[in-house]
């Protein structure tokens, strides 16, 4: 299927308006856990923005199958294999009667990776720089269901998933009135801005959903326009195998050389069509002196160099705990090396050229140094 026809079938005004079908009728909802309560609650445990979505067929949810067939998840295999219930929470849990939908503002006052002007700088996204967002999420989002689970008044059944499970998380969190799905893909808040991490309760109680968020990115293209690689290849519509935030982190071997220009600075995921974004101009900072997304020392904008010159045992020590374990050492070298030939920048050709730790000796990595090292003799 081309580009045109598929954005018609899912243009957005055909989507209906929830209320008048999937809604409820007032009684039946849950009378000593409501929506209200549940919100405030959450909003105490530390969530930014918390809604109800309701379970149903929600239209965005089929082009998730479209979007596999055109090869657009790359290597991410998990997501072909959870694709039946990524369909619809009801074929996860299928007593499933509402979805709370979580939002948590990770952004803390650093400057964003488009207004670093040097190519010395390793630029890691924004999302990765503090603590594992997936341990301290599930720790409110147990608290949270604990506390439900107190005055519910019967027994429910419940799953929270933060990025854990079979969920299409944006559109239940658009559908919760969250946010809308801007044309970069993101979750976008209209008070708050999309540096947000979403997560969301499965359960089995009907509580009063929430409206869904309208969409208003009005006439704007710019992220489209400033996507390194033209991933965002029509609005709404991300290919990951050119995505940087995919052939940074969740690809595991080489990356391609078509691509490896296009890395430029970034060391570790992207957040240039985010940062591009009007509505991230004033987006919502987490000002918390002990905010658990500050960045740790050695991912607050470092030199590529420094980055390269720690030891394995190191880069170990300030990955774990964080959701750069995710790539590891062997893959975050891989990219310091790409970073290294991309830009050009002396001193982390140098490094690249002493550093002996065993982890330069992995045939991964050691094919992306010669790159780099035979860029730079060229
Ligand atoms: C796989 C994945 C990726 C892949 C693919 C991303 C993508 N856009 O599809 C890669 C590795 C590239 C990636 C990158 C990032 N990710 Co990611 N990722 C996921 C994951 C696990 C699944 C997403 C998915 O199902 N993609 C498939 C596509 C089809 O779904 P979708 O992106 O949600 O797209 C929906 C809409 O675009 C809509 N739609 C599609 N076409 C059209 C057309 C029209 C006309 C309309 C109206 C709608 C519409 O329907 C789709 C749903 O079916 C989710 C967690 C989860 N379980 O949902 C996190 C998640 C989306 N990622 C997240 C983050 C933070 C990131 C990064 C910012 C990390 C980084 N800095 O490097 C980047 C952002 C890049 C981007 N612009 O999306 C957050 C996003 C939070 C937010 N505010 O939106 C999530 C929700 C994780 C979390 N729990 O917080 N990610
Ligand atoms: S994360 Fe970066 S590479 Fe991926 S779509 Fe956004 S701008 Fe493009
Ligand atoms: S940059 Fe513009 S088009 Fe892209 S998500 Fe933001 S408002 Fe929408």
């Amino acid at each position: 299927m081309d580009g045109a026809s598929l954005s018609l079938r899912l243009h957005r005004p055909s989507f209906h308006h929830p209320t008048s079908d999937i809604r409820h009728p007032v009684a039946i909802y849950n009378q000593l856990v409501t929506s209200e309560q549940v919100k405030l609650r959450a909003v105490e445990l530390g969530f930014d923005v918390c809604g109800i979505a309701p379970v149903g067929a929600h239209p965005e949810l089929t082009f998730f199958r479209e979007w596999l067939d055109r090869g657009y998840a790359g290597e991410m295999h998990y997501l072909q294999r959870s694709a039946d219930r990524r369909a619809d929470v009801r074929a996860v849990m299928p007593g499933a009667r509402s979805v709370i939908a979580l939002g948590t503002i990770y952004n803390v006052d650093r400057p964003y990776s488009t207004e670093v002007t040097d190519n010395a700088t390793a630029l890691i996204a924004r999302y990765a720089w503090g603590d594992d967002y997936h341990d301290v999420i599930q720790r409110r989002m147990d608290a949270l269901l604990d506390w439900m689970r107190e005055r519910a008044g019967v027994e429910f059944e419940a799953r929270a998933y933060v990025d854990t499970g079979p969920v299409q998380e944006r559109v239940y969190a658009q559908y919760a009135g969250l946010g809308w799905i801007g044309r970069n893909t993101c979750l976008i808040n209209p008070d708050l801005g999309s540096w947000i991490f979403l997560s969301e309760i499965l359960c089995s109680l009907p509580l009063e959903p929430d409206l869904p968020a309208l969409d208003q990115c009005g006439s704007c293209t710019l992220c489209l326009e400033a996507c390194p690689t033209g991933a965002l290849v029509e609005p709404h519509v991300l290919d990951s195998t050119r995505c940087l935030s995919y052939l940074t982190i969740e690809l595991k071997g080489s990356i391609p050389e078509a691509w490896r220009e296009s890395v430029a600075g970034h060391a570790y995921g992207c957040d240039v069509c985010q940062e591009v974004c009007p509505w991230n101009l004033r987006a919502a900072v987490d000002t918390q002196p002990a905010s658990p997304w500050l960045p740790r020392a050695a991912f607050d904008a470092p030199p590529l160099a420094r980055l390269w010159r720690m030891t394995d045992d190191e880069l170990r020590g300030a990955l774990k705990g964080s959701a750069m374990t995710r790539a590891g050492v062997k893959r975050l070298r891989r990219n310091i090396a790409v970073c290294a030939g991309a830009t050009g920048d002396e001193a982390a050709l140098v490094a690249l050229a002493e550093v002996d730790e065993p982890s330069c000796a992995e045939p991964l990595v050691a094919e992306h140094v010669d790159w780099a090292r035979g860029r730079s003799r060229g």
